[in-house]
């Protein structure tokens, strides 16, 4: 109905529109100056939220690049190596783990080797140590090895299963 008229010279009903500007311009200050005040009194709910969602973010960040790698499936072995054996010659684990073999080698020079799932440590000494770790990511019985010398050849050999 205003639109109808909108050119109407009449100073009158300018100054009512002008005082519903200014309300609606008071009450719109107010309001905020109201959820302003709102939110500043709350800064411990805010701090929390903000924490949340930081570590929930973190968590994305860690879930969504290796999700099948989660470590809740982590299987762990200990292997011993000596003059020409392990003294594990099978390690049974299912698809989906992590595998984390601790390698301890006694006697000689060895290492553990296990090309299906390019996992091996390095060749060390009597008394040397590692950890490796690899994800079972598919099932057969795959053969690790000592890969010095005719260790293998030898017999320095056993099995991985995965099922
Ligand atoms: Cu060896």
């Amino acid at each position: 109905m205003d639109t109808n008229e909108p050119n109407l010279p009449q100073t009158g009903e300018n100054k009512n529109i002008l005082t519903i500007v200014t309300v609606i311009g008071l009450v719109a200050i107010i309001g905020l100056f109201i959820f302003r005040t709102g939110n500043s009194s709350n800064p411990q709910n805010k701090a929390v939220q903000n924490g949340k969602n930081e570590s929930s973010q973190t968590q994305k960040g860690n879930n969504s690049p290796s999700e099948k790698k989660m470590p809740a499936n982590i299987k762990e072995f200990t292997v011993k190596a000596s003059n020409f054996k392990y003294d594990v010659t099978e390690i049974k684990v299912k698809k989906g783990d992590t595998v984390r073999i601790n390698f301890i080698n006694d006697e000689g020079f060895h290492d553990w080797k296990l090309d299906e799932f390019n996992a091996s440590t390095a060749k060390l000494n009597a008394g040397g140590k590692e950890t490796i770790e690899f994800y079972a990511d598919k099932t057969g019985t795959f053969e690790y090895y000592c890969s010095v010398g005719k260790h293998r050849e030898m017999g320095m050999v056993g099995n991985l299963v995965v099922e």
